[in-house]
């Protein structure tokens, strides 16, 4: 007996049987456990080891070509009604996929070792904290298993404390993209991977869990499970001030989350909480409060540099495992925009040549401990997590959304997060840069039915004592050369300000049919090369493209039908009138 849950036991024994591996092997989590599967994998060559000189701790993999991404359209929710996982989702129902699952499984990790990885994911002693488990036969899953989460000895007691997990099985398979799935069983709290070692579709702790069964869980114990970081803002007085924004992958999180205020911002500071994942309580005061379930970043590498963001430039010059990006010649890990060095063998291990296209993937990645992030907030291991200031909705647009707005109340702000579109990126396999719905950045990670979410959102609100302005900030408006109207990165820490400055009731808003948005000269641009008539663009709702977006809008909640909260529809009228 490895566990006294007796539940646990059972499990890993019936999966040992199905998928029968050579040996058997539960994380603890140590150190020494990390090395020795460090020193595995390097003999084996699943990892390569960096410059340990410049890049002390750093280790290179180099996943297979055809899996360096999400897959959105092998990624299934299965429950026993197909309305329950809703149009935002792939169906199949339990049984036909397990029966499809189970024989990937049958006999996959012969030759193998399978890892038995609990995990708790949130800090240890919280309420609002989760516990799974994953089996899979990668060590590459294992070790960033132990930089995401609250890995080994420690989940396993609360595991068999609490008695209850998440369980999540994974197999790398023949990494076949034809024999490739992501299945989730929300009704079991259960997840089957196979065929993928790549972050999103293997850690089974990160979208998996913390997102899909958590957001399913979260709807029926009231609470919410989100794709968004969490930022705690202190002003030079020494208030802090949290935020909770939603952003889909690849759209800046983790450099928000990690914002280095500028040289024209002396006595303010950013501490990150969490870069990802969000789960939203409401206390018994009525506040509403979030942790940050993971305990590491598995964050874009590419644009990475010490001007667009210090903290992580620094933070993975050690002790990181990178994934698809290109070295150097003296074996330094190099990526696009890295602003240093040269790259000599492509994220493929080619000698590198333009022809081939980019050196780094253009979503490669490092994972690295969050206790490394030089900004890294003490309040991230409270048990009761940070009570949240606003709720902040963001998208990738080239055109129409403005830098930023404040939803007219709570019902309106879940309208514009049920509205958010984004451009797509390179975290998910298929066609990049095409603008696409994706509510609260959760299209790929809902983990049921829209309508019922929105729902559910509508729902917490009622259920908080003043509940959380909420905000839609886009930083990638383009001029029709293509070229960024607004700097981003730590700049963007003026637009927080003003959003800080209307939680605070400081400053009043320019009242427009899509919500409210700053005077112009409420904005701090000091010392920013602005153009007047810039920010006038930045700050501009044009009507009747906005009609078409919000008609659109329309259509869009229409497509999941009669389940659509009905206080959404009304809102989206009231909106389209607004606007006529
Ligand atoms: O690949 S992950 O899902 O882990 C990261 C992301 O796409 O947000
Ligand atoms: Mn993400």
């Amino acid at each position: 007996m490895a566990t006294t849950n007796q539940e646990l036991q059972k499990w890993v024994d019936d999966v040992a049987r199905l998928t029968r591996p050579d040996n058997i092997h539960w994380c603890d989590g140590s150190e020494t456990e990390y090395q020795g599967l460090v020193k595995q994998m390097l003999a084996s060559g699943e990892l390569l080891e960096l410059n340990q000189d410049t890049h002390p701790g750093c280790y290179l993999h180099r996943s297979d070509p055809t899996d360096v991404a999400r897959v959105e359209h092998l990624t299934y929710v299965c429950t026993r009604k197909r309305d329950d996982a809703g149009p935002n989702n792939h169906w199949l129902a339990p049984a036909e996929a397990h029966e499809r699952m189970d024989k990937l499984f049958e006999g996959c990790m012969q030759g193998r070792t399978m890892y038995v990885i609990p995990y708790c994911m949130g800090p240890i002693d919280s309420p609002y904290a989760r516990c799974g488990v994953e089996i899979t036969d990668s060590p590459y899953v294992a070790v960033n298993m132990r930089l995401m989460t609250r890995m080994g000895a420690a989940a396993l007691a609360r595991i068999e404390r609490d008695g209850s997990f998440v369980r999540g099985l994974h197999s790398i398979g023949e990494l076949d993209p034809e024999q490739r799935f992501i299945m989730h069983f929300p009704e079991e709290l259960s997840i089957k991977s196979f065929g993928s070692g790549y972050g999103g579709n293997a850690l089974l702790g990160k979208k998996c869990h913390a997102l899909r069964i958590a957001s399913w869980q979260a709807r029926q114990e009231g609470w919410l499970a989100e794709h968004m970081l969490i930022v705690g803002v202190e002003n030079p007085q020494g208030e802090t001030h949290y935020l909770a924004c939603a952003f889909p992958s690849a759209c800046g999180k983790t450099n928000l989350a990690m914002l280095l205020p500028p040289a024209s911002h002396a006595g303010w500071k950013i501490w990150t909480v969490g870069d990802d994942i969000a789960w939203l309580h409401v206390d018994d005061k009525g506040q509403l409060r979030a942790i940050n379930p993971e305990a590491g970043y598995f964050g874009v590498v590419p644009g990475t540099n010490a001007k667009t963001n210090r903290n992580a430039y620094d933070m993975i010059g050690r002790d990181t495992i990178f994934t698809n990006v290109a070295v150097t010649a003296d074996n330094q890990p190099w990526w696009e925009d890295k602003d240093t060095g040269e790259p000599a063998l492509d994220w493929q291990g080619r000698q590198y040549t333009p022809g081939n296209g980019k050196a780094a993937h253009p979503n490669s990645r490092f994972t690295v401990a969050a206790k490394h992030n030089p900004s890294w907030s003490p309040r991230a291991e409270d048990p009761s997590g940070v009570p949240i200031s606003a709720i902040v909705f963001g998208g990738r647009r080239r055109e129409l959304a403005p830098l930023v707005y404040e939803a007219r109340d709570w019902q309106h702000g879940v309208l514009v997060g049920a509205g958010m579109a984004s451009e797509t990126t390179a975290a998910a396999t298929s066609k990049v840069g095409v603008v696409r719905r994706d509510p609260m950045a959760m299209k790929p990670f809902c983990g049921y039915n829209f309508a019922d979410y929105w729902a559910h959102w509508l729902a917490l609100g009622e259920r908080a004592a003043e509940p959380p302005r909420v905000f839609h900030v886009n930083w990638f408006r383009q001029d029709e050369r293509g070229r960024f109207l607004w700097p981003g990165f730590g700049e963007n820490l003026r637009v927080l300000r003003w959003m800080i400055d209307r939680c605070e009731g400081r400053i009043e808003a320019r009242d427009t049919p899509i919500g409210l948005l700053p005077h112009p000269g409420d904005l701090d641009t000091d010392g920013l090369a602005v153009e007047d008539d810039t920010l006038e663009a930045l700050l501009s709702v044009d009507s009747s493209a906005w009609q078409q977006e919000m008609t659109e809008i329309g259509k869009y909640l229409e497509s999941f039908g009669e389940r659509v909260p009905a206080e959404l529809k009304a809102r989206q009228e009231e909106v389209l009138k607004r606007l006529s």
